[in-house]
């Protein structure tokens, strides 16, 4: 079943120099591909929206400010199940938790600069590949 994800490498992973490692990751699984990309520095608007789930958490504001501290890489990745493929190759939200061999347990230790973002659902991947390519459909 071939899907569409929206993945964005947060600004810790530009940063870091990371985003070569972890799209090779991402080009080295089967059929996977790149269907869009943009190195881009997110406004606090499109956070807003983004992260609209998490409005009012203690983590928010925080997160608000790291996400717009530089630029991120903001991607489409197609390929088959690739929403789900996607969060196993991040790992689980605690890098620290994350296994060795996912992105998040090979390279991040704070659990706010946790290198990448990846959609968790269908629904979520539609919303997500909306706010950051309106035009992309
Ligand atoms: P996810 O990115 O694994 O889907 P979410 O729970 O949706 O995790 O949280 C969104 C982002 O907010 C996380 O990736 C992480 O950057 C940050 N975050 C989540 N929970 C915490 C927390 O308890 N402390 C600090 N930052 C957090
Ligand atoms: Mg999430």
């Amino acid at each position: 079943m071939s899907q569409r994800t929206l993945v964005l490498l947060k600004p810790d992973a530009v940063r870091r120099g990371l985003v070569g490692e972890i799209i090779g990751r991402i080009e080295r699984k089967a059929g996977w591909s790149i269907a869009a990309m943009e190195l881009r520095t997110l406004d606090r608007a499109t956070l807003e929206q983004h992260y609209a789930e998490h409005e009012g958490r203690p983590f928010y504001e925080p997160l608000m400010e790291f996400m717009a501290s530089g630029p991120s890489v903001v991607m489409v990745v197609e390929g088959e199940r690739v929403i789900e493929g996607i969060r196993a190759l991040a790992g689980p939200t605690d890098p620290i938790a994350a296994a060795p061999g996912s992105v998040r347990g090979d390279f991040g230790t704070i659990v706010r600069e946790n290198l990448i973002h990846a959609s968790d659902s269908e629904e979520s991947a539609e919303r997500e590949m909306k706010i950051f390519f309106p035009a992309f459909s």
